[in-house]
């Protein structure tokens, strides 16, 4: 089958919009739905518009659906930064009972048969955790690791918003691109979910900070700024 792949879209419904109009244009057999899907700026209504891609949708659990639920139901991570709290704390007061079963479950990973491809593990962060931070320049024994249980030669990531495509121990592992002319569309939205519906300057701000502070998540005891929308 042909599939796209969307990850971490994060609320951003407007940007959602844009990039289905180009999957339609496509044509694809499946949309994978990578993980980190409703929290932010429109929650529901971004939930909303992917169930109403029915069957098209193959739905992959992220770190921010897990805490949505658990917010839902009244159980907030206390561990939650505040870049991830406030964010969480609206999306669970935006959901409905309907919206928060459908994040509910869902698995940890996916295995399709992609055209050209083969097999290809889908996961949001790695086969064992959603919330394991993989990149480009991670070293080999990390990959090793956290896909030793993962049979398929090609995986599919999502969770950092930094694109690769690179092989480790044997395996291909590709986190997909930004769709950049809708994120740059939308960036105050984007910024509204980062801050938890703080000022539009205030936003702009952090999102910088968060953008500079992605390369250098693997540094021990670094202050991991935007961390919770991961
Ligand atoms: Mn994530």
């Amino acid at each position: 089958m042909r599939v796209a792949v969307l990850a971490d879209i994060h609320g951003n419904l407007p940007a959602l919009e844009a990039v289905l109009r180009g999957i339609d244009a496509a044509g694809v057999d499946a949309i994978v739905l990578n993980g980190d899907l409703s929290t932010g700026p429109m929650p529901a209504e971004t939930v909303e518009r992917l169930a109403e891609l029915g069957d098209r949708a193959i739905w992959v659990r992220g770190n921010a659906d897990r805490e949505l639920v658990a917010a839902y139901d009244g159980a907030l991570n206390p561990d939650l930064p505040e870049a991830g709290r406030l964010p969480t704390e609206h999306g669970a007061s935006r959901l409905a009972r309907r919206h928060r079963d459908l994040l509910a479950d869902l698995p940890l990973s996916v295995a399709l048969d992609v055209t050209g491809l083969g097999q290809v593990r889908f996961c949001h962060a790695t086969t064992r955790s959603d919330t394991e931070i993989m990149l480009v320049d991670s070293p080999l024994e990390r990959y090793r690791a956290a896909f030793a249980d993962t049979a398929e030669p090609t995986v599919v990531l999502g969770h950092t918003h930094m694109p690769f495509d690179r092989l480790a121990d044997r395996r291909r592992f590709v986190k997909p691109g930004q769709r950049r002319g809708a994120v740059r569309r939308h960036r105050r939205l984007l910024c509204v979910a980062r801050t938890g519906c703080g000022s539009a300057r205030g936003g702009r701000h952090t999102l910088r900070e968060g953008n500079r502070n992605r390369g250098e998540e693997d540094r021990p005891g670094r202050d991991r700024g935007g961390e919770g929308l991961r």
